[in-house]
């Protein structure tokens, strides 16, 4: 990359400092895979700690205002009192995520499942949640849905999608002001042979059905090998439908690693379409969110490590000279086209991003600040039996 220019510089710095990036509260908590669960020294014990652990992350990079809740997970008395003690640690209570995932009666689905008081049951869940916004303030409410068939035959595809729509209008309806339902799609687990929201133009032809605050969330490792996950992004960004992201990294599965380990170059491609878009202020609607475990590394330190991971992507998208692109491409420049691009990715953003944080009064290396400061030995030695995340329970 050659010199960048003081009012590129600025308006890059400028981005970098606007940038919010949701935790997620099972992040902090103890988890594992079906084989083992790791607990950790330290990890919170209750949804209060699990804030107050997203709240430290903040301190460290200040641009993680915003701790997304699991229900049941994270299941309070009063939901208001924990959003007033959020705020006392100086952050809010972000997306309110539905779990119709983990109990026997949704053996053969939730909201598709063919009995209909199972889908009573379910559907009162998702209304439950929004209940919970409310008391939050949360804006977000995201559905996943685990539901599909394990075996051809096992149920009508056709009704199943016709359950789905149902529930999801009477979710949907009841939203109100600025609230959004933001549909997650996955092509595969835990059902094998049938998801009922597989791919993103079957999240998307939900979404156009239900209306305006209806978005499709893009989870990073919710794909097959190869799939090129920037297109998903260009097109929803295109049809204003673009809800937001779940980030992980994933070798084959879900993997649910910190974002940016696995494939950062596939980061920086996500990335530069939402710059491309101008969608990474807050104004644009694009939730930034992660989704991760981490289950052999400290949490705190891996969330941080993360957040650092996203950031770099997106300075590295932000450098990408766009009129040196742009008349590339209209002149069929293939070769220079694609070295435009690599050259941003190419840069070494940390200098920059130690200068971002330094304007912002943070500690240009957070990891380190992180580390020195005590934080995992005072709380190990104060919080003993850590909570569960949920997986691996
Ligand atoms: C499903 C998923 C979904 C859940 C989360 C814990 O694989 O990505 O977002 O809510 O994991
Ligand atoms: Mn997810
Ligand atoms: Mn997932």
């Amino acid at each position: 990359m050659t010199e960048i220019d003081p009012t590129t510089r600025r308006r890059i710095v400028d981005a970098l400092r606007e940038q919010r990036i949701e935790t997620p509260s099972w992040g902090y908590g103890n988890s594992g895979t079906r084989f083992r669960v790791f607990p950790q020294p330290g990890v919170p014990r209750d949804p209060y700690e699990k804030v107050a652990d997203a709240a430290t992350v903040h301190r460290f990079t200040g641009v993680t205002p915003t701790v997304a809740l699991h229900i049941p997970w994270d299941r309070v008395d009063d939901y208001a009192a924990l959003a007033g003690y959020a705020a006392e640690q100086g952050i809010a209570l972000g997306t309110i995520n539905a779990n119709v995932f983990q109990d026997d009666d949704y053996k053969l689905g939730s909201v598709t499942n063919p009995d209909p008081a199972v889908r009573r049951k379910a559907i009162g869940h998702l209304v439950e949640c929004i209940d919970i916004m409310d008391a939050t303030g949360s804006r977000d409410l995201k559905l996943w849905f685990s539901d599909g068939t394990n075996y051809p035959g096992q149920d009508s595809v056709r009704e199943r999608q016709d359950r789905l729509a149902d529930a999801l209008r009477q979710t949907y309806d009841r939203l109100t002001g600025e609230q959004r339902l933001l549909l997650e799609y996955k092509l595969f687990e835990p059902a094998f042979y049938m998801t009922d929201v597989p791919d993103w133009g079957t999240a998307y032809a939900h979404c156009l059905d239900l209306g305006e605050r209806a978005r499709v969330v893009i989870d990073t490792g919710h794909h097959a090998p190869g799939t090129n996950i920037e297109f998903i992004v260009a097109f929803l960004l295109r049809a204003g439908k673009l809800g937001g992201f779940d980030f992980n990294s994933r070798f084959y599965a879900d993997d649910d690693l910190m974002v940016g380990s696995a494939d950062p170059f596939q980061l920086f491609r996500i990335m530069h379409e939402i710059v491309l878009s101008d969608a990474l202020g807050p104004r644009h609607g694009v939730a930034f969110m992660l989704d991760q475990c981490h289950n052999i590394e400290p949490k705190v330190q891996a969330v941080i490590r993360s957040v650092l991971n996203v950031q770099e992507a997106t300075a590295k998208a932000l450098l990408v000279d766009v009129a040196a692109l742009t008349a590339a491409q209209r002149s069929g420049d293939v070769l220079e086209a694609n070295a435009v691009l690599m050259d941003a990715y190419n840069t070494d953003v940390r200098p920059l991003l130690r200068e971002v944080r330094a304007e912002m009064g943070l500690d240009p290396d957070p990891v380190a600040a992180y580390k020195r400061s005590g934080h995992l030995e005072r709380v190990s030695a104060e919080r003993v039996g850590g909570d569960q995340a949920g997986w691996g329970a």
